[in-house]
């Protein structure tokens, strides 16, 4: 049976179900331990009541099931050019990948829809919407908010003050608008699916259905290499599908977690566990991915991994090349969408954000920190990020020699922590951290206090330079970034004041 099919082939062993939890009781702290930290699947309920996008988007059809309302879509945000897989057809790992504008996509599958093809009764193919960047494309039409277990999320955060990318060769507008964020609409007829993957940067993602049902399978991370072919190499692509003995000699031991999520219903998917998904009725779907203290380790190992493919994969030229290291962070950051500069980019500012955080909100008592779990989050943050940083102290891209000739762009964006400080961008990236944490309630910042302190301008751009000495105690403890080596120093440092 092929993809379309949307029911697990003859060699697909499920094992169990996804837990289902009322999200409206589960406290943050509750989430965070027995799902986040513990890195395990649930689906949440009762959390999109008041989302505009359920009335908006939908129309009342059988059952009180509700179906998309797509003439909303074409009158309302006619996007010259979305994404589009065409499930019939693979293109590596992925299916093959169209662009057409919104009025397109609805014409074609309004006319798949009338011809019954996607029951799968004709050949016409079945067209998927993905990835569409719908909050950075309509940012005045708020289709939804973000629920609160899930705001904690550094990767969103940064993208909306930060570009991912430094080097101006890597820059180009195309990765501008797909790494513009990571807020995703979803939109696809009854049969459509999505391949076997594990989630961009092995981030975590949380996918919630404004209308229709999906059919997830799940597998754990400790299973990963069942699914492989015999070279480790790639992923098997359709589970569904008659999968090779010879070639995946282990794929009949792999034990699925399945799950049917119905609208309304939040699926939260933890990092680096694959899945295959199937539309079982016309879907729309938001979809972020995001990653925090709790996972940043999964984006390091993902990061570390593929580094050592793309190095392997052009080890031959090394001899000849003026600029092996640069090479290979290229062609890391065109595969995986992230190198090692961003990413220690990355790290760098939230390291200073949190520190801020925790210099904002130290009282007397909390001198003594203490470094477990329970500790303050800043604290907590800090800590997830020192044990990433010091596994890329040992690595090449850090090196002397090669942080000698990397972009001036990259460089620049390291260094001078008055300067990244004192950075526009930098603020916003705080704020939005600062305004995650009152929201969850982690930070000891109450709404009130973050009011209070706005007031008196500590959250405005003033704060850092009038009655907050915060830019002075944190070049007090250093002057300059140059490598993962010193940022674990100015952890240290922060940690022990
Ligand atoms: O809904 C889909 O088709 C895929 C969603 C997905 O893979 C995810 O949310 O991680
Ligand atoms: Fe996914």
């Amino acid at each position: 049976m092929g993809g379309g099919g949307g029911g697990a082939g003859s060699r697909v062993k499920v094992v169990g179900q996804v837990e289902r939890v009322d999200g409206r009781s589960l406290t943050y702290p509750e989430f965070v331990d027995r799902f986040m930290k513990p890195n395990l699947p649930v689906v949440l309920t009762g959390l999109t009541s008041s989302w505009r996008s359920c009335e908006d988007w939908t129309l009342a059809g059988t059952d009180g099931r509700r179906r998309p309302n797509l003439d909303f879509f074409a009158q309302n945000f006619p996007s010259p050019l979305v994404q589009v897989a065409d499930c019939s057809s693979r293109e590596f790992t992925d299916h093959k990948r169209l662009e057409m504008s919104m009025q397109e996509f609805i014409d074609i599958s309004v006319r798949n829809s009338s011809t019954g093809s996607s029951n799968g009764d004709c050949e016409a193919s079945l067209l998927y919407l993905k990835d569409w960047h719908f909050v950075k494309e309509y940012p005045d039409y708020v289709a939804y908010t973000t629920p609160t277990l899930f705001v904690d999320d550094w990767l969103n955060m940064y993208l909306d003050s930060h570009p991912m990318h430094r080097d101006p060769d890597i820059a180009n507008h195309k990765n501008e608008i797909n790494c513009a964020d990571y807020r995703f609409v979803y939109m696809g007829a009854k049969g459509t699916w999505t391949p076997l993957h594990a989630d961009v940067f092995r981030s975590y993602s949380w996918s919630a259905n404004v209308c229709g049902r999906k059919l997830w399978l799940f597998l754990e991370p400790s299973q990963s290499h069942l699914i492989f072919d015999r070279n480790l190499r790639s992923p098997v692509y359709d589970i569904n599908d008659d999968v090779s003995e010879k070639q995946f000699p282990d794929f009949n031991k792999a034990e699925w977690i399945e799950c049917i999520q119905e609208q309304n219903e939040i699926i939260f998917v933890p990092s680096g566990w694959y899945h295959q998904v199937h539309n079982l009725e016309d879907t729309i779907s938001i979809n972020h991915n995001w990653f925090n203290a709790y996972n940043l380790h999964w984006v390091w190992n993902l990061l570390h991994e593929d580094y050592k493919v793309a190095k392997e994969y052009i080890e031959d030229i090394r001899d000849i090349c003026d600029d092996f290291e640069g090479l290979c962070q290229r062609n890391l950051a065109a595969n995986t969408g992230m190198n090692f500069y961003d990413f220690f980019i990355f790290i760098t500012r939230f390291v200073l954000a949190n520190v801020i955080e925790l210099y904002h909100i130290r009282e007397p008592e909390d001198a003594k920190f203490n470094s477990t779990e329970t500790a303050h989050p800043f604290v907590y943050n800090l800590m997830q990020i020192r044990n990433v940083a010091s596994k890329m102290i040992s690595k090449e891209a850090f090196s002397t020699k090669n942080l000698c000739i990397i972009s001036e762009e990259n460089r620049s964006a390291m260094s001078d922590v008055t300067k990244i400080l004192k950075d526009d961008s930098f603020r916003r990236l705080w704020m939005s951290l600062s305004e995650a944490y009152a929201y969850i309630g982690r930070g000891r910042r109450s709404f009130d206090q973050m009011r209070d302190l706005n007031q008196k301008g500590c959250l405005s751009v003033a704060c850092l330079k009038s009655d907050c000495n915060v830019v002075d105690d944190i070049t007090f403890l250093m002057l300059e970034i140059h490598g993962p080596e010193d940022l674990v120093r100015l952890i240290d440092a922060a940690l022990r004041e």
